[in-house]
């Protein structure tokens, strides 16, 4: 018989969850934050931020999860999952899955903290020492993002995602005059933004051409296309880009209906990413069985948590993807905590996105993981190591935003 009470990660009366509440602040940008309290006083954190829909996930957790969480076991991460998974009967969509998240890693963190461990060592421990990830250079013009480049390189990146306005298109989508950090949630209604294809596969391959001749072979670029394109012309793209060896073209069409992708696949071997707007691993199941992409970018907070997201990257792993999990600054410091923990156990790890976070942010969410020489490194405190001020988060009232929407220059909508 095993003694419970003598167990050396706590007693289930210890592990009982006596508490649960959402902080929703805005540090510069809004981020939704749930706090899980164990009767023994040791807590966690779980990101549920989904950027411009953020009182939705608030919503469904104070209303409909917290109340379910009250009295639970703390240690009973699986089962927990499954009860909010399974037992909601709505499955799946990312309101859903962004408050799974939440509750997953909050308790994978209590777990950390509770053995005395750093979280990656809770997965299976150590893969790789350091934590490769991309910045994001951007520029009004080729020449601008190109010197851009040249800066991100000087502060050490070894990776750098390139993109730059369109000609004639007032608003591109990646171009910011902020340095480091691009943040497109500006405006409490959307902003209205204008596409046009034909300049935007102009410029795209004299940008790649431009930054192999000024910065040269070894750095590694990479390009967002950001679901503009239809199948056959992302196919151009990622065939006209070969000649620069890009590490990944990311969304380059949308993927919902994964055989957009076979006919890039057909035309390209440049390296395909998709998957950060995904949330379960059903998304992701044919662009991974048919071998139609090379990373997946589904991540922790929007992909139901370390729990299902482990699963993604097995199957992943099976088929020769890689991981690349998204990484913009509307992912809290808590899910980039959590993905250096994940990225330094899973063994298919590819890269790691990474918008540096506003000062104010970090002040709010202090954190162990660190960079250095163009890697991120999680740090050795118990749990994903992230906290949250929250008489500094008090400081910081929700303000509603939304991402910008986009249409065709004759008024035709289309996606952002
Ligand atoms: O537009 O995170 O690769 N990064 C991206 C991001 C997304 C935002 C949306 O909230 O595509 O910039
Ligand atoms: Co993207």
């Amino acid at each position: 018989m095993v003694n419970v009470e003598s167990e050396p990660h706590g007693s289930r009366r210890d592990r009982e969850i006596v508490a649960a509440r959402v902080i929703v602040t805005s540090p510069g940008r809004n981020f939704v934050t749930l706090k899980i309290e164990t009767r023994s006083g040791v807590s966690g954190l779980g990101d549920a931020t989904l950027n411009g829909r953020e009182l939705a996930v608030a919503a469904y957790l104070e209303q409909h999860v917290i109340p379910n969480l009250i009295g639970r076991d703390a240690g009973r991460i699986e089962d927990t999952w499954q009860f909010l998974y399974r037992g909601a009967y709505w499955r799946r969509g990312p309101v859903t899955m962004t408050a799974i998240a939440a509750v997953d890693v909050a308790l994978w963190d209590i777990l950390g903290k509770m053995a005395g461990l750093p979280l990656y060592q809770l997965l299976g421990g150590r893969s790789r020492d350091v934590v490769l990830v991309y910045g994001h250079a951007s520029g009004r013009d080729i020449e601008e993002t190109s010197a851009e480049v040249g800066r991100f390189i000087a502060q050490g990146y070894r990776a750098v995602r390139a993109q730059c306005a369109v000609p004639g298109l007032a608003k591109s989508y990646g171009v910011t005059r902020m340095k480091n950090a691009y943040e497109p949630a500006e405006s409490e209604l959307p902003l209205q933004t204008v596409w046009s294809t034909a300049p935007y596969l102009e410029v795209v391959p004299r940008l790649f051409e431009r930054l192999r001749a000024d910065h040269g072979r070894e750095v590694e670029l990479l390009h967002d296309v950001h679901h503009r394109l239809t199948p056959i012309e992302a196919a151009r793209l990622a065939r006209d880009l070969e000649p620069y060896r890009l590490f990944w073209l990311e969304d380059a069409t949308p993927a919902e209906n994964p055989d957009g992708f076979e006919h890039i696949r057909r035309h390209s071997v440049t390296p395909l990413a998709v998957g950060e707007v995904f949330n379960s691993i059903w998304d992701c199941r044919a662009l991974l069985e048919r071998q139609l992409i090379d990373y997946i970018r589904t991540t922790i907070v929007h992909g139901g948590g370390i729990t299902h997201v482990r699963r993604i990257a097995d199957l992943a792993a099976l088929h020769g993807v890689r991981t690349g999990f998204h990484g913009a600054t509307d992912l809290s410091p808590v899910t980039l905590g959590a993905a250096v923990h994940f990225d330094t156990w899973v063994p298919n790890f590819g890269i790691q996105e990474y918008m540096r976070h506003s000062e104010q942010t970090d002040a709010v969410f202090p954190h162990d993981y660190t960079f250095r020489d163009g890697c991120l490194h999680s740090g050795e405190s118990a749990g994903h190591g992230v906290q949250l001020d929250e008489k500094l988060a008090a400081r910081f009232p929700y303000s509603p935003k939304q991402l910008p929407v986009a249409r065709l220059p004759d008024g035709t909508m289309w996606d952002w």
